[in-house]
């Protein structure tokens, strides 16, 4: 609701992120009957009374949620020529622009008082079911004491790319995602077949397997343990004559259309820790899905190289993809492919390690 004499207070032209259209061209005919003092700007929103609001965090008035974001804070500030205005109790609102639910969304607190600096601060939480890809919803902070102190910020959620907690893998692998070997620095190698039955750390067998996760556990679980584990994760154990050098945790990507700024996040896993060490490179890149060659030169965005069990059990990682796979869609026959592959031998000698992945995500964050 835009209140009819507040507008004939807003001397203003601009006030990106605040309010609605309508009022926009109200504005917008001020502007254009004096335009002298017409102003282009990102002006925060005030009052006759001569006080400010403005977004303080984020500053920017729209942004982009992903399914790894459990919560995102807000705070404004309310100024005026004296310096920040205490104790105004700001409201904070969120709702859909598309329709979609706002079940998932909680703001903690619904309304918070200026502090010293003028600031209130409410944080916005993100519950487990999420909308669809693409939901757009409006937050508002509102000075209760004042309704024409009113910033908004806008934000659009972004389902994954890909996700997976990999739990369900004794029925099989989720799709686009499999363990290769045969993987070099020209070729995404074959798929190799997974071992679906629950498969103890130790097992020397050369395979991709079902492994319990390492979260909820620790290097000494035993075996009995493992299996009743319903945390699962892909675990690949190198031998000989398996996947050393060559194996490769691979995921397919048919495109990233509409998307920006994408990240890679998972868990590695150092399951069973023997004496051999392995080099993991984490790779983004494209090939030609009917022979699997690699177009060009993979992006190497990072390696990871478990030697301590304790250390490395389980480590959260998190890789950033260049701009060069921002809303990419390959050529008809390519596809895209972000993997953790052994290029080189393992080295030392002995028993190898078993590695595991767990909680892949891959998702834009614009
Ligand atoms: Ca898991
Ligand atoms: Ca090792």
């Amino acid at each position: 609701m835009v209140d009819r004499s507040e507008l004939d207070t807003q001397p203003r032209s601009s006030r990106p992120g605040h309010r609605t259209i309508s009022r926009r061209a109200v504005v917008g005919t001020a502007a254009w009957a004096a335009p002298t003092i017409a102003v282009v700007s990102a002006a925060p929103a005030f009052a006759a009374s001569g006080d400010v609001i403005a977004r303080v965090a984020p500053v920017s008035p729209s942004f982009v949620v992903n399914p790894t974001t459990a919560t995102q804070s807000f705070t404004v500030a309310v100024t005026n020529s004296a310096g920040g205005v205490q104790g105004r109790n700001i409201a904070f609102s969120v709702s859909a622009t598309s329709g979609e639910s706002t079940t998932w969304l909680t703001f903690v607190p619904t309304s918070a008082a200026t502090d010293a600096s003028g600031q209130a601060t409410a944080v916005l939480q993100f519950g487990a079911t999420k909308p669809a890809d693409g939901a757009t919803y409006t937050v508002a902070a509102t000075d209760l004491s004042d309704p024409s102190l009113q910033v908004v910020w806008t934000f659009t959620y972004r389902a994954a790319i890909f996700a997976s907690d990999f739990n369900g893998i004794a029925s099989g692998l989720p799709t686009g995602f499999t363990g290769r070997s045969g993987a070099t620095a020209s070729s995404v190698g074959t798929a190799a077949t997974f071992t679906t039955a629950a498969t103890a750390w130790a097992d020397t067998a050369g395979a991709f397997k079902n492994s319990a996760s390492a979260t909820g556990l620790t290097s000494a679980s035993t075996g009995t343990v493992q299996a009743a584990s319903t945390n699962r994760a892909v675990g690949v154990r190198q031998s000989g004559g398996f996947g050393d050098p060559s194996a490769a945790f691979f995921l397919t990507i048919a495109n990233t259309a509409g998307r920006a700024s994408l990240v890679a996040a998972f868990r590695s896993q150092l399951l069973s820790n023997g004496p051999r060490t392995t080099v993991w490179r984490v790779e983004a890149g494209t090939y030609t899905t009917a022979t699997g060659a690699i177009v060009g030169t993979p992006v190497l965005l990072g390696t990871i190289t478990p030697t301590d069990t304790t250390a490395d059990f389980n480590v959260a990682q998190q890789y950033s993809l260049p701009a060069a796979f921002d809303d990419l869609t390959p050529p008809t026959g390519q596809a895209i492919f972000v993997r953790v592959v052994t290029l080189a031998a393992t080295t030392g000698s002995g028993n190898r390690d078993t590695f595991g992945i767990d909680d892949l995500t891959v998702y834009s964050t614009a």
